[in-house]
């Protein structure tokens, strides 16, 4: 990419896509196209299309996406099967026929087998069966995965895939019923603190284990592999460290200055055991995260309260 390369960044108001425009502006990025949702509907295949037609962006960052936590994933399992392919085969397709130099298409931990061997190494893709609460996110995201291949079989495209580990970060989404794990601690422990509540209800067992990257260091990684990765496949991205629900409940109770109780409700869903990444593909490529998860949580803990609700 060079500093006057048009780029488009689809779904730059998300979390994940929004890091990716700051990333690109710092590195002084000069022509950045983006389009908000009511501007464009990445469902909608004609004006797709006629957005390509018009722009013909030379580099795609595919960050858009229905996304949500495990209850989410589980409730609205239509829509994040329906919505997800859609965006993605209108972006990849009019990305082929409109000759862009290259794409990356972003996706998510949960395209593991449930019970994969840890850490899950790039090759268990399609190995076993996967997690039932996230079944059909992670079905739509294998079918970009295999997208981006078969478009760089059958045509020579440049299309390149990148799974992110659990991420967190600014522009999160914080309503608890659709969130995932981290902001709805961070909000949970904030109001359990403000209104002096006895304890705070989490769900499940708090055994489970999850990795947490920030989404700024996602933002670098995406950056780095647009430039240095152009093989079929994918990439994982993380930190390689995980911690149990547990673990992360009370350092977000310790850094938010919450002291009361924790209240596990077992009639919530555990989801996956654990889905802790190997990343040894991304380090060997010459990557590695920044952001310790103390720190980033202390970040976003600020910036939560400067926005606060
Ligand atoms: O982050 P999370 O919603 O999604 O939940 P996944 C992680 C773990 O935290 C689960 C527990 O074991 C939850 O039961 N948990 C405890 C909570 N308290 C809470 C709470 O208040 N809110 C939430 N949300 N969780 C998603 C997938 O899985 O991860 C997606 O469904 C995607 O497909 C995403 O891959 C990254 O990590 O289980």
């Amino acid at each position: 990419m060079n500093k006057d390369s048009k780029i488009y960044i689809a779904g730059h108001r998300g979390m994940v896509g929004s890091a990716i425009h700051r990333k690109l502006q710092k590195e002084g990025f000069q022509k950045i196209i983006t389009k908000t949702s009511k501007e464009l509907d990445l469902r909608d295949q004609l004006a797709v299309a006629d957005f390509f037609d018009k722009e013909k962006p030379e580099y795609v960052f595919l960050a858009a996406a229905k996304v949500g936590g495990i209850l989410a994933n589980n409730k609205y399992r239509a829509e994040f099967l329906y919505d997800n392919l859609l965006i993605q085969n209108n972006v990849i397709h009019q990305s082929y026929l409109n000759d862009v130099t290259k794409l990356l298409f972003l996706g998510s931990s949960c395209i593991y087998p449930k019970l994969a061997p840890q850490p899950l190494k790039e090759e268990y893709l399609l190995t076993g069966k996967l997690e039932p609460t996230n079944e059909p996110y992670a079905i739509a995201k294998i079918a970009g995965i295999k997208m981006c291949d078969a478009y760089r079989d059958q045509y020579g495209c440049n299309f390149i895939s990148a799974m992110p580990t659990n991420l967190y970060g600014p522009n999160d989404n914080y309503d608890l019923e659709t969130s995932h794990v981290l902001p709805a601690l961070i909000r949970k422990f904030h109001e359990g603190k403000l209104s002096n509540t006895e304890a705070v209800q989490l769900w499940g067992t708090g055994s489970p284990k999850r990795e947490f990257l920030h989404v700024d260091d996602l933002a670098d990684a995406c950056y780095f592999l647009m430039n240095n990765f152009n093989e079929k496949g994918f990439v994982n991205i993380g930190t390689g460290i995980d911690i149990s629900i547990k673990e992360l409940a009370e350092l977000i109770k310790k850094i938010v200055g919450y002291f009361g109780k924790l209240d596990w409700d077992d009639s919530k869903p555990d989801g996956t055991p654990r889905k802790l990444m190997n990343v040894d593909k991304l380090t060997n490529l010459g990557w590695n995260y920044k952001i310790e998860v103390e720190e980033g949580i202390l970040s976003v803990y600020e910036d939560f309260k400067s926005k606060v609700f």
